[in-house]
Parts: C-alpha cells; structure tokens; sequence
C-alpha cells in the first residue's frame, strides 16, 4: 500500500452542551479530519483528536496540522507500507512528540489496510466483540443538584459507568451527592485531569470512602512518580489517561506502581499500533484498560469503537453515542447506545463501518489542503 493523496480538513461543530473539565472549556469542537487514498484508488479515514488549545496535551489542531504537512507525511510519502502497524515507527524515528498527528496519519493507513482486506477495522485490530460497554463522561457542573439530575437521566439512558469531572473545590461534595442519590452499586469514576498535588493527599483519603472503580489522572499529566507516592496511600486504584503516551510509559506505571488501570485513547499514543501494544503489556500484567474520547465526531468514535472490541477492553469506555454530542454527527449511521448501554462494533461492514457523509463535510469545512504524494 502506497498513499496517493492525503486531504486534510477542518470543520467545526458545535457541542449539544459545553464540556467543562478542570484544564479548561469547550463550546465548540475543531474537528480535523484526514481522508487517505492509496494508489489503488482505496479510501480511508481518520480524526486528529488533537484540541484548539493545549490544556490536555500539548499538541492542538493547528500544531498538528503543521506537523503532518511539513515532517510526518513526507516520511511515509512514496514508501510502501506493507502492513499498517509499520507507520508509527516510520513516523517515530524521524520526529520526537506529536503523538496526535503521528496518530491521526496512521489510524488513515489502518482504515485503508482493513479496506483493503474488506474487513472491518475492529477484526482487523484482533477485536473480538460485537458490542460494547459504554460509560459517560459528565463535564463539571455548577452545583452537586445539577450534576444528580444530569446522572439521573444518564443512568436512566442506560450508561454503564459515570465518571464525574471533578477539580480541586468541586469533588467531595459532588461524588456524596451522587452516592447519596443512587447508591453504592452504581459504577462510578472520577477524572481530575491533572489538578491536584500531593498536598491533596488527605482529600484522596476521604474519596477512598466512597468506593469509587478508579480516579483517573489526579497528578500532573506527565507523572509517574508521585501517582506512585499516591497510589501507596490509597485503596481506590488510580487510572492514568494523560501520563500513559506510549507502550514504556505503561510499563514504568507497572513498574513504579504508579497506577492499576489505563485509559487508552489511540490519539494520546501514536495511533493503533502503541495501542495495541499498551493493551497486550496491560492483559500480561493483570491490569484493565478500556478506551477513552476526545469528543470525537463519529469518524474518531468509529476508531476509538474498533479498538474497543479488543478482549482487555473490560470497562465500559467514553463511547458515548452522536446525540449526547452533536445536533447532527457526520456519519452514516450516527452510532447510537442501546437501552442495555452498548453500542454495536460494525463487524459486517469493511473498515470503519460508517458512512462518511461528504456533502455534509464539504458544507461544514472551514479549512482545505489536498497533499498529493
Ligand atoms: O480526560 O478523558 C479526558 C475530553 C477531552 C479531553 C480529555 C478528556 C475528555 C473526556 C470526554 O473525558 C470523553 C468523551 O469523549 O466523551
Ligand atoms: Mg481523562
């Protein structure tokens, strides 16, 4: 395989509802959206889930957009591409970081490969499930009251897990409330996104008490070694999101005891390739993972669910369906969620398994640029 063209695209979409976290907020979602052809005239897709502004990672659409056009394509330019799983190290041997644009040119090849095959991305990826858990990622609300109504009605949706957004100030006093509302069973996490030190250890303590499945990246999003203090201190198992960029950065957490739970979002971590890795390190040493979002339109969700369907994907993942994000999403069909809380994984359906629906795209894109190879 040999890519011919590589069209990249901004568009920009407007979120149902703005999702506040502690590193910041968002109204509107910049979309950038990579269509890949191969000289055999194959079609592929992908989402850059790099953001406006660099208050997750410190890449942005704009960064990542640079990146791809002037160093990341030229060394895939006019280079067979055997199998997919050869682009990262293609792409890593050249160009230090940048780990969204590595990714969003590679999840293209991976969905061209799977085309080519007329497979679906998720058997091609060594998925093994049809459908799968999905849990909700509820952004920071203006009050504990407000944040039991928005659990109420996703509980009643059907999500398999809640995690709450919580910040310093904004935590204990949300998660008794929701506890109070609906009780011990119901599965429940919380995301600092890096806002808390180790002076905080005494708050953690008290969270302890609530029983909560993981608290996902409560230090600085590149730590490892004082989630390792942390984790020593507390029984509620910390997940890393932020701080897990590659396959050696699981195995120091393992290592260092830095945390017992991975968040795996392919766009953190290079692509399907690292992801595939952290997932096989993780199911050797006993440690579950399960798939994270960026708010993604359907074309980056459609990715993050083929991934999904892997066997050490044993938690439900930010899956969310199109609705709880966009008035309209940009695929074909939207992906929904059933009453069960699962979405389908698209198995019969070469590739991605949705429909990219062009007309749409062209109507919605603010920025063009077709790389010929
Ligand atoms: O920390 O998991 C995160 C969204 C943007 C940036 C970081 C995160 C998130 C989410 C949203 O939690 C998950 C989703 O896409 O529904
Ligand atoms: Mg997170």
């Amino acid at each position: 395989m040999r890519l011919r063209k590589l069209t990249l695209r901004e568009i920009r979409l407007p979120l149902r509802e703005p999702f506040v976290i502690a590193s910041g907020e968002q109204f509107l979602r910049r979309i950038f959206l990579l269509e890949g052809e191969d000289t055999d005239g194959i079609v592929g897709w992908s989402e850059c889930v790099a953001q406006e502004y660099p208050n997750y990672s410190p890449e942005t659409i704009d960064t990542a957009w640079l990146a791809i056009r002037e160093w990341l394509l030229p060394l895939v330019r006019s280079r067979d591409v055997h199998h997919p799983q050869e682009v990262f190290g293609m792409l890593d041997a050249a160009v230090r970081g940048h780990l969204m644009a590595k990714a969003g040119l590679e999840m293209a090849f991976w969905d061209i490969a799977a085309r080519r095959e007329n497979v679906s991305l998720s058997r091609f990826l060594g998925g093994t499930r049809a459908e799968v858990p999905v849990g909700i990622s509820i952004g920071l609300q203006p009050s504990p009251v407000h944040l039991v109504e928005k659990v109420r009605a996703c509980i009643s949706e059907g999500y398999r897990k809640i995690k709450l957004k919580i910040k310093p100030g904004h935590d204990l006093s949300y998660v008794e409330a929701v506890r109070t509302a609906f009780g011990n069973d119901l599965p429940l996490s919380v995301d600092a996104n890096s806002s808390y030190t180790l002076e905080h250890v005494e708050l953690f303590r008290a969270l302890d008490l609530f029983g909560l499945m993981m608290i996902e990246q409560p230090l600085q999003h590149d730590d490892l070694v004082r989630h390792a203090i942390l984790q020593k201190e507390i029984d509620t198992p910390i997940c890393l999101d932020e701080s897990i960029t590659s396959e050696d950065r699981a195995e120091d957490m393992i290592q260092l005891g830095s945390g017992r739970i991975v968040n795996i979002k392919p766009g953190r971590v290079g692509g399907f390739a690292q992801s595939l890795l952290i997932h096989d390190l993780c199911a050797r040493n006993g440690i579950p993972v399960w798939c994270g979002g960026m708010l993604e339109s359907g074309v980056g969700r459609a990715h993050n669910v083929a991934l999904a369907g892997l066997p050490n994907f044993v938690i439900p993942g930010d899956l969310s369906p199109s609705r709880r994000y966009w008035e309209r999403d940009i695929v074909t069909p939207e992906w929904t969620m059933s009453r069960e809380g699962l979405v389908r994984v698209p198995l019969d359906r070469p590739g991605i398994g949705v429909d990219v629906d062009l007309d749409r795209i062209e109507a919605l894109t603010v920025r063009l640029e077709v790389l010929e190879c």
